[in-house]
Protein backbone atom coordinates (compact mmCIF):
# COMPACT_ATOMS: atom_id res chain seq x y z
CA UNK A 1 0.00 0.00 0.00
CA UNK A 2 0.73 3.48 -0.87
CA UNK A 3 -0.46 6.99 0.14
CA UNK A 4 0.08 10.04 -1.78
CA UNK A 5 0.03 13.69 -0.44
CA UNK A 6 -3.59 13.90 -0.89
CA UNK A 7 -4.17 11.00 1.15
CA UNK A 8 -4.85 8.72 -1.44
CA UNK A 9 -4.06 5.28 -1.29
CA UNK A 10 -3.26 2.82 -3.47
CA UNK A 11 -3.11 -1.44 -3.65
CA UNK A 12 -1.84 -2.89 -6.47
CA UNK A 13 -3.04 -6.84 -6.92
CA UNK A 14 -2.66 -6.77 -10.38
CA UNK A 15 -1.67 -9.86 -11.35
CA UNK A 16 2.18 -10.09 -12.53
CA UNK A 17 3.75 -10.35 -16.54
CA UNK A 18 3.78 -13.88 -16.66
CA UNK A 19 0.21 -14.08 -16.20
CA UNK A 20 0.09 -12.59 -18.72
CA UNK A 21 2.37 -14.27 -21.33
CA UNK A 22 0.89 -17.77 -20.32
CA UNK A 23 -2.87 -16.26 -20.50
CA UNK A 24 -2.36 -15.02 -24.15
CA UNK A 25 -0.40 -17.97 -25.39
CA UNK A 26 -3.01 -19.71 -24.39
CA UNK A 27 -5.20 -17.66 -25.92
CA UNK A 28 -3.39 -17.48 -29.47
CA UNK A 29 -2.45 -21.46 -29.64
CA UNK A 30 -6.24 -21.96 -28.91
CA UNK A 31 -8.65 -23.01 -31.90
CA UNK A 32 -10.64 -20.35 -32.55
CA UNK A 33 -7.95 -17.52 -31.57
CA UNK A 34 -9.08 -15.41 -28.54
CA UNK A 35 -7.69 -13.21 -26.23
CA UNK A 36 -9.67 -11.31 -22.49
CA UNK A 37 -10.58 -7.83 -23.40
CA UNK A 38 -8.70 -6.35 -20.16
CA UNK A 39 -5.75 -7.02 -22.51
CA UNK A 40 -7.35 -3.82 -24.47
CA UNK A 41 -6.83 -1.70 -21.64
CA UNK A 42 -3.08 -0.68 -21.27
CA UNK A 43 -2.92 3.04 -20.90
CA UNK A 44 -2.61 3.64 -24.65
CA UNK A 45 -6.03 1.43 -24.84
CA UNK A 46 -8.07 3.26 -21.54
CA UNK A 47 -6.80 6.45 -23.69
CA UNK A 48 -8.41 4.98 -26.82
CA UNK A 49 -11.67 4.43 -24.62
CA UNK A 50 -12.32 7.49 -23.25
CA UNK A 51 -12.38 8.81 -27.22
CA UNK A 52 -14.31 5.91 -28.34
CA UNK A 53 -17.44 7.33 -25.72
CA UNK A 54 -17.22 11.00 -27.59
CA UNK A 55 -18.12 9.43 -30.87
CA UNK A 56 -21.49 9.86 -32.35
CA UNK A 57 -22.39 6.47 -33.07
CA UNK A 58 -20.96 5.17 -29.64
CA UNK A 59 -24.05 5.85 -27.96
CA UNK A 60 -24.23 3.98 -24.75
CA UNK A 61 -21.80 6.71 -22.47
CA UNK A 62 -24.16 9.98 -23.11
CA UNK A 63 -27.22 7.89 -22.79
CA UNK A 64 -26.22 6.42 -19.43
CA UNK A 65 -25.28 10.01 -18.09
CA UNK A 66 -28.44 11.30 -18.64
CA UNK A 67 -30.58 8.49 -17.27
CA UNK A 68 -27.96 8.74 -14.30
CA UNK A 69 -28.30 12.53 -13.92
CA UNK A 70 -32.15 11.49 -13.54
CA UNK A 71 -31.97 8.95 -11.20
CA UNK A 72 -29.07 9.95 -8.85
CA UNK A 73 -31.86 12.02 -6.54
CA UNK A 74 -33.35 8.83 -6.04
CA UNK A 75 -30.44 6.50 -5.74
CA UNK A 76 -29.15 9.02 -3.23
CA UNK A 77 -32.16 8.44 -1.14
CA UNK A 78 -32.09 5.01 -1.59
CA UNK A 79 -28.61 4.64 0.03
CA UNK A 80 -28.37 7.61 2.78
CA UNK A 81 -25.29 9.27 4.21
CA UNK A 82 -21.91 7.72 4.68
CA UNK A 83 -22.19 5.64 2.28
CA UNK A 84 -18.63 4.55 0.30
CA UNK A 85 -19.19 4.11 -2.81
CA UNK A 86 -17.14 0.95 -4.90
CA UNK A 87 -16.47 1.71 -8.57
CA UNK A 88 -15.82 -1.30 -10.67
CA UNK A 89 -13.68 -0.37 -13.19
CA UNK A 90 -12.16 3.22 -12.48
CA UNK A 91 -13.57 5.25 -15.19
CA UNK A 92 -14.06 8.81 -16.12
CA UNK A 93 -15.06 11.10 -13.55
CA UNK A 94 -17.86 12.54 -14.90
CA UNK A 95 -20.42 9.31 -14.27
CA UNK A 96 -19.37 8.47 -10.72
CA UNK A 97 -19.11 12.31 -9.52
CA UNK A 98 -22.90 12.12 -10.77
CA UNK A 99 -23.39 9.89 -7.53
CA UNK A 100 -20.98 11.27 -5.20
CA UNK A 101 -22.79 14.86 -5.92
CA UNK A 102 -26.00 13.56 -5.06
CA UNK A 103 -25.46 11.51 -1.95
CA UNK A 104 -25.80 12.95 1.48
CA UNK A 105 -22.37 13.08 2.91
CA UNK A 106 -20.26 10.31 1.09
CA UNK A 107 -17.97 8.40 3.33
CA UNK A 108 -15.66 7.87 0.43
CA UNK A 109 -14.70 6.11 -2.72
CA UNK A 110 -13.05 2.70 -3.89
CA UNK A 111 -11.68 2.48 -7.14
CA UNK A 112 -11.04 -1.29 -8.64
CA UNK A 113 -9.57 -0.98 -12.03
CA UNK A 114 -7.37 -3.84 -13.92
CA UNK A 115 -5.07 -1.16 -15.27
CA UNK A 116 -3.29 0.83 -12.40
CA UNK A 117 -2.15 3.34 -14.82
CA UNK A 118 -5.04 4.49 -15.71
CA UNK A 119 -6.70 3.70 -11.93
CA UNK A 120 -4.20 5.89 -10.43
CA UNK A 121 -4.70 9.00 -12.88
CA UNK A 122 -8.65 8.32 -12.66
CA UNK A 123 -8.50 7.68 -8.59
CA UNK A 124 -5.69 10.92 -8.55
CA UNK A 125 -8.77 13.58 -10.59
CA UNK A 126 -11.35 12.11 -8.13
CA UNK A 127 -8.72 13.05 -4.98
CA UNK A 128 -8.36 16.55 -6.92
CA UNK A 129 -12.69 16.80 -7.42
CA UNK A 130 -13.22 16.23 -4.25
CA UNK A 131 -10.98 17.23 -1.48
CA UNK A 132 -11.32 15.47 1.70
CA UNK A 133 -13.11 12.55 0.90
CA UNK A 134 -11.39 9.22 1.60
CA UNK A 135 -10.29 7.82 -1.85
CA UNK A 136 -9.11 4.49 -1.91
CA UNK A 137 -7.18 3.10 -5.42
CA UNK A 138 -6.90 -1.05 -5.43
CA UNK A 139 -5.42 -2.36 -8.61
CA UNK A 140 -6.86 -6.19 -9.02
CA UNK A 141 -8.57 -8.42 -11.88
CA UNK A 142 -12.27 -8.64 -10.64
CA UNK A 143 -12.14 -12.16 -10.81
CA UNK A 144 -9.82 -12.89 -8.36
CA UNK A 145 -10.94 -12.48 -4.45
CA UNK A 146 -9.87 -9.52 -2.53
CA UNK A 147 -11.18 -7.30 0.07
CA UNK A 148 -12.23 -3.86 -0.04
CA UNK A 149 -10.54 -1.89 2.78
CA UNK A 150 -13.06 0.88 4.75
CA UNK A 151 -12.21 4.49 4.57
CA UNK A 152 -9.31 5.64 7.32
CA UNK A 153 -12.39 7.29 9.65
CA UNK A 154 -13.99 4.08 9.73
CA UNK A 155 -16.38 1.29 8.24
CA UNK A 156 -18.90 3.07 6.13
CA UNK A 157 -22.78 2.34 7.09
CA UNK A 158 -22.63 0.61 3.76
CA UNK A 159 -21.28 0.30 0.46
CA UNK A 160 -22.37 1.09 -3.26
CA UNK A 161 -21.37 -0.30 -5.81
CA UNK A 162 -20.94 0.93 -9.40
CA UNK A 163 -20.69 -0.87 -12.89
CA UNK A 164 -21.07 1.10 -15.08
CA UNK A 165 -20.67 1.78 -18.88
CA UNK A 166 -22.82 -1.93 -19.65
CA UNK A 167 -19.15 -3.53 -18.72
CA UNK A 168 -21.03 -6.41 -17.81
CA UNK A 169 -21.40 -7.18 -21.31
CA UNK A 170 -18.08 -8.38 -21.23
CA UNK A 171 -19.06 -11.12 -19.78
CA UNK A 172 -21.01 -14.22 -20.76
CA UNK A 173 -23.93 -14.59 -18.71
CA UNK A 174 -22.51 -17.25 -16.63
CA UNK A 175 -19.20 -15.17 -15.75
CA UNK A 176 -21.93 -12.07 -15.55
CA UNK A 177 -23.29 -14.31 -12.34
CA UNK A 178 -20.25 -15.02 -11.45
CA UNK A 179 -18.74 -11.46 -11.19
CA UNK A 180 -21.99 -10.09 -9.82
CA UNK A 181 -22.04 -12.87 -6.78
CA UNK A 182 -18.54 -11.79 -6.01
CA UNK A 183 -19.32 -7.99 -6.20
CA UNK A 184 -22.13 -8.99 -3.56
CA UNK A 185 -19.66 -10.28 -1.44
CA UNK A 186 -17.71 -7.27 -1.70
CA UNK A 187 -20.72 -5.40 -1.17
CA UNK A 188 -21.77 -6.79 2.24
CA UNK A 189 -24.26 -6.10 4.44
CA UNK A 190 -26.79 -3.84 3.20
CA UNK A 191 -25.04 -3.12 -0.11
CA UNK A 192 -26.88 -1.91 -2.95
CA UNK A 193 -25.26 -2.04 -6.54
CA UNK A 194 -25.90 0.82 -9.70
CA UNK A 195 -25.40 -1.43 -12.52
CA UNK A 196 -25.44 0.11 -16.10
CA UNK A 197 -26.57 -2.28 -18.91
CA UNK A 198 -26.76 -2.18 -22.47
CA UNK A 199 -29.96 -3.04 -24.46
CA UNK A 200 -30.89 -5.03 -27.71
CA UNK A 201 -32.00 -3.11 -30.63
CA UNK A 202 -31.27 -2.90 -34.29
CA UNK A 203 -28.16 -4.88 -34.82
CA UNK A 204 -27.02 -1.82 -37.70
CA UNK A 205 -26.93 0.96 -34.51
CA UNK A 206 -24.82 -1.89 -32.64
CA UNK A 207 -22.64 -2.71 -35.40
CA UNK A 208 -21.99 0.81 -36.61
CA UNK A 209 -21.42 1.99 -32.20
CA UNK A 210 -18.51 -0.65 -32.57
CA UNK A 211 -17.22 0.24 -35.75
CA UNK A 212 -17.36 3.94 -35.97
CA UNK A 213 -16.59 5.66 -39.04
CA UNK A 214 -13.56 7.54 -38.16
CA UNK A 215 -11.71 4.52 -36.96
CA UNK A 216 -11.40 4.91 -33.02
CA UNK A 217 -12.68 1.88 -32.60
CA UNK A 218 -10.38 0.26 -35.00
CA UNK A 219 -7.75 1.68 -33.37
CA UNK A 220 -8.39 0.46 -29.92
CA UNK A 221 -8.98 -3.19 -31.22
CA UNK A 222 -5.60 -2.92 -32.98
CA UNK A 223 -3.66 -1.20 -30.14
CA UNK A 224 -3.74 -4.62 -28.55
CA UNK A 225 -1.17 -6.04 -31.18
CA UNK A 226 1.11 -2.99 -30.32
CA UNK A 227 0.71 -3.69 -26.56
CA UNK A 228 1.90 -7.53 -27.03
CA UNK A 229 4.60 -6.48 -28.93
CA UNK A 230 6.00 -3.71 -26.48
CA UNK A 231 4.52 -6.09 -23.33
CA UNK A 232 5.69 -9.58 -24.66
CA UNK A 233 7.98 -8.70 -27.39
CA UNK A 234 5.97 -9.89 -29.98
CA UNK A 235 6.49 -8.90 -33.58
CA UNK A 236 2.93 -8.46 -34.92
CA UNK A 237 2.40 -6.02 -38.50
CA UNK A 238 -0.81 -4.11 -36.79
CA UNK A 239 -1.15 -2.71 -40.66
CA UNK A 240 -1.62 -6.87 -41.57
CA UNK A 241 -4.58 -7.19 -39.52
CA UNK A 242 -8.27 -5.19 -39.51
CA UNK A 243 -10.79 -4.71 -37.19
CA UNK A 244 -13.90 -6.46 -37.51
CA UNK A 245 -16.92 -5.74 -35.46
CA UNK A 246 -20.57 -8.10 -35.80
CA UNK A 247 -23.45 -8.95 -33.87
CA UNK A 248 -24.29 -12.42 -33.06
CA UNK A 249 -28.16 -12.94 -33.10
CA UNK A 250 -27.98 -16.45 -31.53
CA UNK A 251 -25.84 -14.91 -28.53
CA UNK A 252 -27.26 -11.31 -28.76
CA UNK A 253 -23.73 -9.84 -28.56
CA UNK A 254 -21.04 -7.53 -30.12
CA UNK A 255 -18.03 -9.15 -31.15
CA UNK A 256 -15.01 -7.59 -31.92
CA UNK A 257 -12.24 -9.51 -34.15
CA UNK A 258 -8.86 -8.77 -35.36
CA UNK A 259 -8.73 -10.35 -38.67
CA UNK A 260 -5.47 -11.59 -40.42
CA UNK A 261 -5.24 -10.00 -44.16
CA UNK A 262 -2.69 -12.58 -44.77
CA UNK A 263 -1.16 -15.54 -44.19
CA UNK A 264 1.58 -14.83 -41.82
CA UNK A 265 3.67 -16.31 -38.71
CA UNK A 266 4.15 -14.05 -35.98
CA UNK A 267 6.78 -14.44 -32.51
CA UNK A 268 5.09 -14.30 -29.21
CA UNK A 269 7.32 -15.11 -26.40
CA UNK A 270 8.78 -17.36 -27.96
CA UNK A 271 6.56 -18.92 -29.61
CA UNK A 272 6.14 -18.97 -33.89
CA UNK A 273 1.88 -18.09 -34.06
CA UNK A 274 0.62 -18.82 -37.53
CA UNK A 275 -2.40 -17.36 -39.16
CA UNK A 276 -4.62 -18.13 -42.09
CA UNK A 277 -5.49 -14.90 -44.02
CA UNK A 278 -8.93 -14.36 -43.09
CA UNK A 279 -8.75 -16.02 -39.87
CA UNK A 280 -9.43 -13.76 -36.91
CA UNK A 281 -8.48 -13.64 -32.91
CA UNK A 282 -11.39 -12.59 -30.76
CA UNK A 283 -10.43 -9.87 -28.19
CA UNK A 284 -14.17 -8.81 -27.13
CA UNK A 285 -17.59 -9.38 -26.61
CA UNK A 286 -20.58 -6.77 -25.27
CA UNK A 287 -23.44 -9.09 -24.41
CA UNK A 288 -26.75 -6.73 -24.87
CA UNK A 289 -29.67 -7.46 -22.69
CA UNK A 290 -33.28 -6.78 -21.98
CA UNK A 291 -34.22 -5.75 -18.28
CA UNK A 292 -35.51 -9.06 -17.82
CA UNK A 293 -32.20 -10.93 -18.53
CA UNK A 294 -30.23 -7.94 -16.68
CA UNK A 295 -32.61 -8.52 -13.42
CA UNK A 296 -32.32 -12.35 -14.03
CA UNK A 297 -28.55 -12.29 -13.87
CA UNK A 298 -28.66 -10.04 -10.60
CA UNK A 299 -31.17 -12.67 -9.25
CA UNK A 300 -29.08 -15.74 -9.99
CA UNK A 301 -25.93 -13.81 -8.01
CA UNK A 302 -28.50 -13.33 -5.13
CA UNK A 303 -29.53 -9.25 -5.19
CA UNK A 304 -33.06 -7.92 -5.86
CA UNK A 305 -33.62 -5.48 -8.41
CA UNK A 306 -34.97 -2.44 -6.48
CA UNK A 307 -35.46 0.23 -9.52
CA UNK A 308 -34.91 0.45 -13.30
CA UNK A 309 -34.51 3.23 -15.52
CA UNK A 310 -34.02 3.88 -18.89
CA UNK A 311 -33.86 6.39 -21.80
CA UNK A 312 -36.74 7.69 -23.69
CA UNK A 313 -35.70 5.43 -26.90
CA UNK A 314 -34.81 2.14 -24.50
CA UNK A 315 -31.45 2.33 -25.39
CA UNK A 316 -29.89 1.43 -21.95
CA UNK A 317 -30.87 0.73 -18.49
CA UNK A 318 -29.50 1.56 -15.06
CA UNK A 319 -30.55 -0.86 -12.07
CA UNK A 320 -30.47 -0.44 -8.44
CA UNK A 321 -30.16 -3.73 -6.87
CA UNK A 322 -29.69 -4.68 -3.26
CA UNK A 323 -27.38 -6.85 -2.21
C1 LIG B 1 -16.13 -0.82 -21.78
C2 LIG B 1 -16.75 -3.04 -22.27
C3 LIG B 1 -18.42 -1.41 -21.90
O1 LIG B 1 -18.41 -3.13 -24.65
O2 LIG B 1 -19.19 -1.18 -25.13
C4 LIG B 1 -16.43 -0.11 -26.69
C5 LIG B 1 -15.89 -1.56 -24.64
N1 LIG B 1 -15.33 -1.92 -27.02
N2 LIG B 1 -16.18 -0.22 -27.99
C6 LIG B 1 -18.34 -1.90 -24.63
C7 LIG B 1 -15.90 -1.19 -26.07
C8 LIG B 1 -15.50 -1.30 -28.19
C9 LIG B 1 -17.15 -1.26 -23.92
N3 LIG B 1 -17.10 -1.64 -22.49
Amino acid sequence: QKTDATGLRFFDMAPPVEDMKSAVLDGLTATPKGLSPSLLYDQEGSRIFEAICDQPEYYPTRTEIGILRAAAPEIAAAAGPDVQVVEFGAGALEKVGLLIDALARPAGIAALDISGDHLLAAARDLAHAYPGLDVVAIAADYHKDFDIPAPVAGPPRRRLGFFPGSTIGNFAPDAAVDFLTNARRLLGRDGLMVLGVDLRKDPRILEAAYDDAAGVTAAFNLNLLTRLNRDLGADFEPGRFRHKALYNQDLHRVEMHLESLADQRVQVAGQTIAFAAGETIHTENSHKHTIETAQALAADAGFTPQRVWTDDQDRFSVHLLAA
